[in-house]
């Protein structure tokens, strides 16, 4: 036997022996899972037991090692996508004298927004380790924030690939994804050594071939969370910039696109009365939002220069607009408020919305103009107001109608996350830093609630920054809490 042939055999062996020894400590478990996303899986894995095994963890690390070298990876540092594969980078770093950097989950403050720890060169090139890779959706995340930083990264390595999807993801991206073991391994190892029965291995299979990440994104996406506070449902948390490859609606793909890059779930609704205040202002903060919304009925001096105006700095800053109508008739009326009157609504605003209380016909109406003009409607599912008669059978009716519209409904205003359907967005207004609501009935959530515990994709944020002194750095701040929220949602 050459050297060669003799290595790949003890590289077999030890991947044999360290599948035992993560079946052994639980850290692979078989049975029946509820996943954080809500499916049933009969497998799960959980990484992080491994730091109580100190032989294990560095068994890992070496063969982490042992990958990146026999797939000729170059790299000049090692970075773990935070938390659970930060110890194996650790041991990776120290045993072979490999400089580490470490990602920080948010900005130490906006000032600096340090987000890596560490020294490094701009250009140099950084390997991440992952423990887990099921969409890829992670690993793309701390590859961005290298990015960002001007460090290059051509390879990651995971521990346990659930071959899901997320190797192809990451290849489009331009990674290559390599792993000490797949689950296929996994379960080749584990039934030869007579510790699963067919069955299990059977299910298993199965179930991986039917929970694929880039076959059928419909029913299953990282295993993230946001818990319903009333409902006490649990919901998959996708990437904008899974959405944006998952989403059918050009709408909501293009939104999600603009928040991916500019780094922003915030809305601004500009309640000016004033035309060129509300453009000023939006020439100010048009580097910080995804959306403008505008109530243009409530402007003084309303004009078709105003429009253009807009759009020109909707194209400058790269948002969308969205009139917040709020239509409540019957289909033809609708239908004429939406394309006529003065304020040609439908030839400039991407999205509207509406209350859905009159039935279908308001969805059709509004359809009938804005589906030709590749626009997007949100329905009214809840509203920020106390008291609000929008809640219980009244938006479960509303999210089945918005299944029914799924070509023209791009998703809801809500106070909640109703559906994990990715086609389907969440944009909550009533958000405020500060305030707990104003004396006309407005009640209000903080960024991070909205996005962490009541699932909005989008905040949507008033007087919070209008009427603020500074309206520049309260949409800075808005956005950036927003978007930590969303990060940290994502982790
Ligand atoms: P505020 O200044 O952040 O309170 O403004 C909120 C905006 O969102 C305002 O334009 C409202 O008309 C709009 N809104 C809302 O506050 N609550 C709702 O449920 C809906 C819209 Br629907």
């Amino acid at each position: 036997m050459n050297s060669m042939a003799a290595n790949e055999k003890s590289l077999h062996s030890r991947k044999e022996s360290l599948i035992l020894e993560l079946y052994k400590v639980e850290a692979v478990k078989f049975g029946n899972f509820k996943l954080k996303s809500g499916i049933d899986s009969p497998v799960y894995f959980d990484l992080r037991v491994i730091v109580s095994y100190p032989t294990l963890l560095n068994e890992v690390a070496e063969m982490t090692w042992e990958i990146a070298r026999s797939a000729d990876c170059h790299f000049d540092s090692v970075c773990g996508v935070p938390y659970t594969a930060l110890p194996i980078a650790t041991c990776f770093s120290v045993h072979h004298n490999v400089p580490m950097l470490i990602r920080r989950k948010e900005a130490k403050d906006y000032g600096t927004k340090k987000m890596v720890e560490g020294h490094y060169k701009e250009g140099e090139n950084c390997l991440i380790v992952e423990d887990v890779v099921t969409s890829g959706g992670s690993v793309m995340e701390t590859v961005q924030t290298l990015q960002s930083i001007s460090v290059n990264v051509t390879d990651a390595i995971v521990l346990l690939d659930r071959e899901q999807g997320g190797k192809t993801a990451l290849r489009k991206k331009g990674i290559t994804l390599h792993s000490v073991c797949t689950l296929t391994t996994v379960l080749e190892v584990l039934e030869s050594h007579s510790k699963l029965d067919k069955n299990i291995v059977e299910r298993t299979r199965k179930f991986i071939q039917e929970n694929r990440f880039d076959v059928d994104t419909s029913t299953n996406g990282p295993e993230k969370n946001v818990l319903d506070p009333n409902k006490k449902t649990k919901f998959t948390v996708f990437s904008y910039a899974d959405k944006m490859k998952i989403c059918k609606n050009a709408v909501v793909r293009g939104l999600y696109e603009i928040m991916d890059k500019k780094k922003t779930n915030l809305a601004i609704s500009v309640d000016l009365t004033n035309s060129e205040e509300i453009l000023k202002l939006l020439d100010a903060v048009g580097p910080y939002i995804c959306i403008a919304k505008t109530h243009v009925d409530i402007i003084t001096d309303f004009s078709e220069n105003f429009i253009k105006s807009l759009t020109d700095l909707a194209v400058k800053h790269h948002f969308l607009l969205f009139e917040d109508r709020k239509f409540a008739d019957i289909g033809n009326t609708v239908k004429h408020q939406y394309e006529r009157g003065i304020y040609k609504i439908s030839s400039w605003a991407d999205i509207v919305n509406c209350h859905p209380v009159p039935g279908e016909g308001v969805i059709q109406g509004l359809k009938e103009v804005g589906l030709p003009l590749n626009r997007g409607c949100l329905l009214i599912a809840e509203m920020s107001s106390s008291g609000s008669l929008a809640k219980d059978e009244y938006t479960k009716a509303v999210v089945s109608m918005a299944e029914r519209h799924k070509d023209f409904v791009v998703g809801f205003i809500c106070q909640s996350k109703l559906t994990s359907d990715p086609d389907l967005i969440h944009m909550m207004p009533g958000v405020q830093l500060n305030a707990k609501g104003d004396n006309l009935g407005q009640q209000y959530t903080s960024p991070e609630d909205a996005v962490k515990s009541h699932g909005a994709d989008v905040i949507i944020v008033g007087r919070g920054i209008t009427k603020s002194t500074d309206p520049v750095a309260m949409a800075i701040q808005y956005q950036t809490a927003g978007y930590r929220a969303y990060q940290e949602l994502l982790q």
